[in-house]
């Protein structure tokens, strides 16, 4: 039998708060590093959950091991996804506390995996009735649906979330999952109209053209090749070897039949009206106005979307202005009709997803959080900026509520709170939304003054007020050194996860406006600031979870660990600084039932059985095992050990007696059989 000691030296410790040099990145990365290699994909600080994609099917997520992890005290089984799910549900239901779980990381680090793992969860382990079997199927179900119209195949992630995704899962008095409510955060739109090289548009318009039945796509005037339309075409790989659309398909023609949509119909004419419209051409006439030459298109728009030909086409080459009162309809250029037709487009698509969501939507309380990760590309434009600073806010909600509840349960168990010294985002999150000097209220504040804004402008006044910023650098403002690699369109922050810079291009575009009018409800930065805002109102309403996912290699293979991106993740996840909080005073806590139940056979005056307080077992055990009066504090209902090393001493002993009692039995064994 492996001893507890090599066990240790050979898979690293479950959880991070025991390791013995906690402060040092290299231990901490060392430990993930064995885990991994044992295939230990999870390890907890304290209650968080740090989790390292395999890529690759582990066999840990059978209906048995569910099974393990129902109603099972957090610690006496391993690191999981189940513990931390099975854990919320408890709390839930018996502290009737709403919950919410949330799960962060880089694009491809398993966030949406975990996700959906932990649905999975509940549907085996809540309990059931046929109306509960609707809900559940209705919760699992919007899972493909969502992501076939809003997942692509990025560079980082086959299958990537281009929308944030906040779900409620609502349970009854009996614990029962009765209905789910899901908010979608800022769809990446332009997808749909362009893809990088070696990225695809969402997953649907694949599906369909490659699964679709063949009247399907005559009526909707589709042909089976994506090389014919131009929206598919731009990342120049519409197939991809992990993924099969034919299949995906199906899947998702199911799950739309479960959620119960009967007009399915109606919703894939949408998708291939987004195709045909990527197909509309232009030329110029004698005046430089755009003219459409591609009238079949046309045609089949406007049966598609149910419109009049002569008026969809008299749209796409035309603006309407309104000035004075007055209505002035004028033609458009080359330029603006294509501009035009792809924003159409956009609209169009973005719409559709809006709706599909509300249409799984059902009533509402447990939360799942499962959002876009920080992203650094070479050119990173607005979407990227909403995106990385939706995570800076999730960043400071985490450090708020883990210091807010380490010093909570030091309160609550009557111990002295030792200040720690840690990093606080707010410097950041302030510099992009602070009322009217913060860089969305100049964003919004130069696109939507009307006249002479221009991207330049707007850079201009982003420099004038903001410009002593310490998170915040320009070419104008950069240093000799620095300024080299600076553009004049650009702007740079200084994240907590690092330096991301921002192009400016396009940001200020007067389409914007006449968008609008299109679609009144576009939407500008502010609202993407307000509904995060709302939504860090509701987490911050509910008791946390969290699920930290990082990912091995950008190979996207398995058995591969790539130390320094480890270590990036480790970084900007602020992990460190997570188990600094968590080890500022002690290592270990444990409620002295459960440290009793563990510890009790070491000691002769609690061996079977202590009748007294647990508080008092634990006082005579730990007295016994010689804990000296520095190395541990006794709290109202737990016992807190400040070194790992004191604990490990003891579960070595422990280890030790085992081994003994098991040597008894089989002695006992040979000579009585
Ligand atoms: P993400 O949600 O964090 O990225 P995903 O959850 O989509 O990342 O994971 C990416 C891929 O990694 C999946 O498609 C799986 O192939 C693999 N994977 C992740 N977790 C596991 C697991 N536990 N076991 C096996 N394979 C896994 V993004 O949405 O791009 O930020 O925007
Ligand atoms: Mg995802």
């Amino acid at each position: 039998m492996e001893s507890a000691l090599t066990a240790r030296d050979r898979v690293g410790v479950q959880d991070f708060v025991l390791l013995e040099n906690f402060t040092s990145e290299a231990a901490f990365i060392e430990n993930l590093r064995k885990r991994f290699k044992e295939n230990l994909i999870y390890t907890y600080i304290g209650s968080v959950l740090v989790s390292v994609n395999p890529y690759k099917e582990l066999e840990i997520y059978s209906k048995q091991n569910m099974e393990r992890y129902r109603g099972v005290s957090f610690y006496e089984v391993s690191p999981h996804l189940y513990a931390i799910a099975d854990n919320s549900y408890r709390s839930l239901r018996m502290e009737r506390k709403d919950q919410c779980i949330l799960i962060s990381g880089e694009s491809g680090a398993g966030k949406t995996e975990a996700t959906k793992k932990i649905l999975q969860y509940y549907a085996v382990t809540c309990p059931a009735s046929q109306q509960v079997e609707t809900v559940k199927d209705r919760l699992l179900q919007s899972n493909p649906v969502l992501e076939a119209f809003g997942n692509a195949k990025t560079l980082r992630n086959d299958n990537s979330s281009r929308f944030g995704k906040y779900m409620d899962v609502q349970f009854d008095y009996r614990g029962a999952p009765v209905g789910g409510h899901i908010l979608n955060y800022l769809l990446e739109k332009s997808r749909v109209v362009h893809q990088n090289h070696g990225e695809r548009n969402f997953h649907i318009f694949y599906q369909l053209l490659e699964g679709g039945e063949e009247d399907l796509l005559r009526r909707l005037g589709l042909e089976k090749n994506p090389q014919q339309y131009h929206y598919l075409v731009k990342g120049h790989c519409a197939r991809v070897s992990s993924i099969n659309d034919k299949n995906d398909w199906k899947i998702v023609r199911r799950a739309l039949s479960i959620i119960s949509f009967n007009d399915n119909e109606d919703l894939l004419s949408i998708v291939a009206s987004v195709l045909h419209l990527g197909n509309v051409q232009f030329a110029a006439d004698e005046q430089g106005n755009a003219q459409v030459t591609t009238e079949n298109q046309i045609k089949y728009l406007a049966r598609l979307l149910a419109v009049e030909g002569s008026v969809l086409r008299d749209a796409l080459i035309h603006k309407k202005i309104i000035a004075k009162g007055e209505e002035l309809i004028s033609p458009l250029n080359l330029e603006q009709a294509a501009y035009a037709r792809d924003a159409l487009a956009k609209a169009i698509y973005g719409r559709t997803f809006s709706w599909l969501v509300n249409k799984v939507n059902n009533t509402t309380v447990l939360g799942l959080l499962d959002i876009y990760g920080f992203e650094v590309f070479q050119h990173n434009s607005f979407e990227q900026f909403c995106i990385n600073y939706c995570n800076e806010k999730l960043q400071q909600l985490f450090i708020e509520l883990t210091l807010k509840s380490e010093q909570e349960e030091y309160e609550s168990e009557g111990i002295a709170w030792e200040p720690v010294q840690y990093f606080n985002n707010k410097i950041i999150c302030d510099l992009v939304e602070e009322k009217f000097k913060g860089i969305i209220s100049i964003l919004d504040e130069e696109c939507l003054r009307p006249g002479d804004a221009t991207d330049t402008t707007f850079l201009e006044k982003l420099e004038e007020t903001v410009k002593n910023h310490p998170h915040f650098l320009t070419h104008k403002l950069a240093d000799q050194k620095t300024r080299k690699s600076l553009g004049r369109e650009e702007f740079r922050l200084l994240h907590y996860a690092g330096e991301v810079t921002y192009s400016v291009a396009g940001k200020c575009v007067h389409h914007l406006n006449s968008l609008s009018l299109l679609f009144p409800s576009f939407i500008p930065s502010t609202q993407f600031k307000n509904s995060l805002s709302k939504l860090m109102e509701i987490l911050m309403s509910k008791e946390p979870s969290y699920i930290r996912c990082m990912k091995p290699n950008d190979a996207k293979q398995a058995d591969r660990f790539d130390e320094v991106l480890i270590r990036h993740q480790v970084k900007y996840l602020g992990l460190m600084e997570n188990l600094r909080v968590r080890r500022a005073g002690f290592a270990y806590r444990r409620k002295y039932e459960v440290f009793l139940q563990r510890y009790k056979s070491l000691c002769p005056e609690t061996w079977p059985t202590w009748d007294g307080r647990p508080h008092d077992g634990v006082a005579v055990l730990v007295k016994h095992l010689g804990y000296k009066q520095e190395e541990y504090k006794m709290g109202r209902t737990k016992i807190f050990i400040r070194f790992p090393k004191t604990l490990f001493a003891t579960e070595d002993a422990l280890e030790v007696r085992k081994l003994l009692v098991f040597c008894f039995f089989s002695e006992y064994i040979l000579k009585h059989c």
